[in-house]
């Protein structure tokens, strides 16, 4: 069961090989396209556009597209809201809306790039910095790295705890400067930005501490775990989008 929306309009009346070739983009794009992008794609997709007529909406630049692996939309009101962060540290958290609210805020303003191809440039989050929850919660010698869980119930996400440290790893609360909708995995989400959407996982409810890596919902699939963007998947040039 999976579910793909488009928060946009419907996208171009073309199916993603057909615009590739109509550009000229070529070979290079739909044999990457056949590597990183088949699995996600048949999982979420096929990509329909909006009317249901079956035509596939590609590449749709500055949009994002709307992703999730149960078929539905958790709801948590922010009243409701908890983040646990346990394992090998030294005080467990257990974190309130607010109190994710009153932690020093960190803004980060990059490009939104899916492994399948779609990108929505200059999207401006805001959050909690990964690695001062970490402070926070302090890390266990033992410990090498995290394990995220989503309250779907099912998406699992991992980062090296160095990934992790990064300033570029965010626990994001808002997103273009308003609340992270539910649809975009609100009321709050990881921010990965260094590296393609998938690391990004919705709905975050919890972070334990580890001692090795444990891969996350795509990984299992065949997705590299170290998802830099534009170096992992089988992709090293520039995406498409
Ligand atoms: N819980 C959850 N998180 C998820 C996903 C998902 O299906 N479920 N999809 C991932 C993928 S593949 C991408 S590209 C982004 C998409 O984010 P968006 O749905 O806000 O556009 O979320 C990531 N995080
Ligand atoms: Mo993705």
């Amino acid at each position: 069961m999976a579910a793909d929306r488009d928060d946009g309009d419907a996208g171009a009346p073309f199916g993603r090989r057909v615009f590739l070739a109509l550009l000229g983009l070529g070979a290079a794009g739909v044999v990457w396209g056949a590597k990183a992008q088949d699995l996600m794609e048949r999982a979420l997709g096929p990509i329909t556009a909006k009317d249901g007529s079956g035509l596939s909406s590609l590449l749709p630049v500055g949009r994002f597209r709307i992703y999730t692996v149960t078929g539905g939309f958790p709801t948590r009101s922010t009243d409701e809201y908890r983040l646990r962060i346990d394992g090998l540290v030294d005080r467990p958290l257990d974190l309130s809306y607010d109190d994710l609210l009153s932690i020093e805020p960190s803004h980060l303003t990059r490009d939104f790039q899916c492994v399948t191809g779609w990108r929505v440039r200059d999207v401006m989050w805001t959050g909690v910095r990964l690695s001062d929850l970490l402070d926070m919660a302090g890390v266990k010698s033992a410990a090498t790295a995290l394990h995220f869980t989503s309250f779907d119930g099912l998406y699992t996400e991992s980062l090296t705890l160095d990934q992790a440290r990064r300033d570029d790893m965010l626990v994001a609360y808002q997103m273009e400067g308003e609340p992270v909708s539910r649809d975009h995995g609100g009321p709050v989400r990881l921010y990965v930005a260094p590296m393609y959407g998938y690391k990004s996982l919705k709905w975050l409810d919890g972070i334990e501490v580890t001692s090795e890596v444990r891969t996350g919902y795509w990984e299992q699939a065949g997705y590299d775990t170290d998802a830099w963007i534009g170096d992992s998947n089988g992709r090293d040039d520039e995406p498409v989008g």
